[in-house]
């Protein structure tokens, strides 16, 4: 799916700023059409619910709506016209004045809804967006709305962060022309210093395509015409960590002699495999330094926004990270764009998070009932998260930061059913993306003894909190855990393994000169140190990702004092002592493995 972007044939508005916005309170669920009478007006982009002082809207169920008035430029006659969304958390429908103009589903995936035969160049039209933060057993991620003794409904999820809803990224308004390019796919590689970009283009409507492959200063490397080949790269500059370089492929669609449609897209040419115990970058072993992350900051929840991009990212330079996992969903599409430009390395994540009974079921692992049932992860469940992987790897297959798919948080991978609901997936995964490995982050209770679908992806990636919920406070029982954890698993497969997780909650300025009492930032050095001691024991081990990058926001609960405090840095992004800790480590190793030449 192409972004929307100005170019010699396309144009482009944005629609960010203040809209009204309402509650929905109402029983029906008859669209609520007019000019909104309601008191609020809420920022896009930005998740609805800090924004407020009413509790009401921070923990609303149902639906609420955005409204606004958009004129389209007069000079959009012969083009046609769409609203672009890059992402409505979680469902969302879409009206022009009075008519249902689109829906969708899925909260962290753009989508398009095509108004030309609603709106004519020139004309102004009420355009208001019901957007739904419900999470079912039917929605990826899962969640499920209880109706409490005072009748009030209630929504539960299975995920460790905040629910945030609503227009968290940019809203837009874009032309392009009747015959157009309508996708573009790259697949890179090179043989000694020439490079390769295989191509297609999709394009609708009869006209010949010609693609041009330009350097950063703009000189031609290579052309060609039709809509498929081959593009050849003499003396290739590779895309690599921490080095990005990126040419800019132009592709035209071209009809009796004239450019009718033209869009840009950076291209990083780079491999990326496993073999055996390795995970190659450019045939080179790379070694994974970084975080879990989230979109999350205070008052604008997830909604997107780039100091903070340009802010988080200077600090995973500072602190010598070289990656990060877009844990749980799929990020805004700013935020690998800037990846690319900058050389780091991202596993992107679908949002399926919490398809997993034993989870809530607590430290037991017990599930109240099996994960794979009619009840919970059922068939249609299966059928929303196959579309999420649809909607995030057509999203996102051209960006050379993505190295890995995970297909997955922590789901029940030990339970009964894993295997014939991940097995489709995999196959789909694959069909999409040819070139990219799969993982999927293993949760504590899926051993390498009783986990069901290792064998199907290519990189073991473990969640493992030993010395926090397991052996918590005891580093050296910790140790010996997380060395026969990851024995088993070196035994068990011949594939690259990663921590995917590992992370201690920390008060910043809780101090102690014990350094085994938990919550002090002396524990997080301490924990991280123990972790490390293990990881570099074993050569097949690729990679560490801490959670997490920040403190962010959660549900309300016992065990979550104002959020997760995992972070390395606080949710302001002050760092906490290990910050300093971990960048000794992880400085200057350039993807190599700390300890190796
Ligand atoms: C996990 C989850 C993550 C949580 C983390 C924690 O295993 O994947 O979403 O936030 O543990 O801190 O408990």
């Amino acid at each position: 799916m192409l972004k929307p972007r100005s170019t010699p044939t396309r144009e482009l508005v944005n629609l960010d700023g203040v809209w009204r916005f309402a509650l929905d309170s109402r029983v029906d669920d008859t669209p609520w059409l007019g000019t909104l009478q309601t008191p609020l007006e809420a920022a896009v982009p930005a998740s609805y619910n800090d924004q407020f002082t009413d509790p009401a809207v921070r923990k609303h169920v149902g639906w609420v709506y955005y409204q606004r008035t958009v004129r389209v430029p007069r000079g959009w006659t012969n083009d046609d016209v769409l609203l672009r969304f890059d992402a409505a958390t979680h469902a969302a429908r879409v009206y022009v004045d009075d008519a249902l103009a689109g829906e969708h589903v899925g909260g962290y995936t753009p989508f398009d809804v095509d108004i030309t035969d609603l709106v004519p160049a020139g004309g102004e039209f009420r355009l208001t967006v019901a957007v739904s933060g419900d999470l079912t057993n039917e929605t990826i991620p899962p969640g499920k709305i209880e109706i409490g003794a005072t009748g009030r409904q209630k929504q539960v999820y299975f995920h460790d962060f905040f629910n945030y809803a609503g227009l968290a990224r940019s809203v837009w308004l874009y032309s392009r022309p009747k015959a157009r390019i309508e996708d573009i796919v790259v697949i890179t590689g090179f043989e000694g210093d020439e490079g390769t970009v295989e191509y297609t283009v999709a394009t609708s409507g009869e006209a010949q395509v010609r693609v041009r492959l330009a350097d950063t200063t703009g000189a031609l490397v290579a052309e060609a015409d039709g809509a498929q080949g081959v593009l050849t790269v003499p003396n290739v500059t590779l895309w690599k960590p921490g080095a990005a370089y990126l040419y800019e492929l132009t592709a035209e669609l071209i009809s009796e002699d004239e450019v009718v449609d033209s869009y840009p897209l950076a291209v990083g040419v780079r491999t990326v495999e496993t073999r055996g115990y390795e995970f190659l970058i450019n045939g080179e072993p790379f070694y994974f330094t970084g975080f879990g992350k989230h979109e999350d900051t205070a008052i604008r929840g997830k909604g997107h926004d780039d100091a903070f991009l340009v802010h988080d990212f200077q600090l995973l330079d500072w602190v010598g990270a070289n990656s990060f996992r877009t844990s749980h969903y799929p990020y805004a599409e700013e935020v690998l764009e800037f990846a690319d430009r900058h050389g780091i390395v991202v596993i992107d994540e679908t949002a399926a998070v919490g398809l997993n009974m034993g989870v809530v079921g607590g430290m037991t692992g017990t599930p109240p009932f099996p994960t794979f049932s009619e009840q919970y992860a059922n068939d249609k469940t299966q059928a929303a998260h196959a579309q999420h992987l649809r909607e995030l790897i057509t999203r996102d297959r051209n960006h050379p930061s993505v190295v890995m798919w995970s297909i997955a948080n922590e789901p029940a991978s030990n339970e009964e059913g894993a295997r014939e609901y991940f097995e489709p997936l995999v196959k789909l995964a694959r069909e999409l993306d040819p070139t990219r490995p799969l993982t999927y982050s293993v949760v504590m209770f899926a051993t390498f003894k009783n986990d069901l679908i290792v064998d199907l992806f290519d990189v073991v990636s473990i969640n493992r909190y030993y010395g926090w919920y397991i052996a918590g406070g005891e580093l050296d029982v910790a140790e010996a855990y997380l060395r026969g954890d990851l024995q088993g698993w070196i035994d068990r497969v011949e594939k690259p393994i990663m921590m995917s997780e590992y992370g201690a909650d920390t008060e910043p300025g809780l101090h102690s000169v014990w350094e085994d009492r938990v919550w002090t930032e002396e524990y997080q050095i301490a924990y991280l140190e123990a972790n490390h001691r293990i990881f570099d024991q074993f050569p097949q081990f690729v990679g560490e990702h801490v959670w997490n990058f920040a403190d962010f926001a959660t549900d309300n609960g016992l065990h979550r004092v104002d959020g997760n405090k995992k972070g390395v840095f606080t949710r302001d992004r002050k760092p906490k002592a290990a910050a300093r800790a971990l960048r000794a480590r992880w400085r200057g190793l350039d993807g190599r493995k700390p300890g190796s030449a």
